[in-house]
């Protein structure tokens, strides 16, 4: 069984939420910032980062789209990727990797987040180029999202739907300001939040509610 090392709102939501459109069995193991922070998690995530997904066999993997692409591949009946190998695949790829490897770390840097603290609290440069990026892809998915919408991979709903949400709530200066600004993504937002098999990890988190992560 799998055990997902789980904090609030941070980026272990959108494997949670996977997990749970799945429909696999894990034990959930809730942490805190004081936890993930300990040297004893190194040995589950050598980054010190949340997320993390132990395997049964007692290894551990960890960056989000590194979990994401094996939980699809692991589990390809469970309908939250194009098939693999397949052109759309390629592309479901393609849109993963810019969320987790770029976009991910310019809402990092502009928010001032985790391993990137230090560097966002001393250069305001990086944080005006850090949200000018992020903005930048933002608009790149909305108009994808306007153009092949209403889900990033077009009519079917996949995992990279659940990635895109969990970014959209660490919307800055609010998770209403970046809706207002892009509109598709609001959409994808609301439509994640309205799924049924979500209802009860989007509690957990405290997000079913726009702005429940705070902004
Ligand atoms: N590249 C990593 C980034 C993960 C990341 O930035 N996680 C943050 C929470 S959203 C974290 O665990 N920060 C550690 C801390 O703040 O101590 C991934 O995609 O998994």
């Amino acid at each position: 069984m799998y055990k997902l090392y789980n904090v609030k709102a941070w980026g272990s939501l959108s494997i949670h939420l996977l997990l749970e459109e799945l429909g696999v069995p894990y034990t959930n193991i809730w942490m805190t910032a004081d936890q993930v922070r300990e040297p004893e998690y190194l040995q589950i995530n050598p980054l010190g980062m949340i997320p993390a997904l132990g395997l049964a066999d007692g290894r551990s993997l960890f960056e989000s789209a590194a979990i994401i692409s094996f939980l699809v591949a692991a589990h390809p009946d469970g309908g939250m990727s194009p098939a693999l190998g397949s052109n759309d695949y390629g592309e479901f790829m393609s849109l993963l990797h810019l969320m987790s490897t770029e976009l991910y770390p310019t809402i990092s840097l502009a928010s001032g987040n985790s391993a990137y603290a230090e560097t966002s609290a001393q250069d305001t440069h990086i944080v005006a180029t850090a949200t000018a990026l992020a903005d930048r892809y933002w608009q790149l998915l909305d108009d994808r999202l306007a153009k092949h919408g209403p889900w990033l991979m077009g009519k079917e709903f996949s995992a990279l739907d659940l990635y895109c949400f969990m970014l959209s709530i660490w919307g800055k200066p609010s998770e209403a300001a970046l809706h207002e600004r892009f509109p598709r993504i609001a959409k994808l937002a609301a439509a994640v939040r309205a799924r049924p098999k979500l209802k009860a990890a989007l509690e957990s988190h405290g997000v079913v509610d726009l702005g429940g992560y705070g902004g």
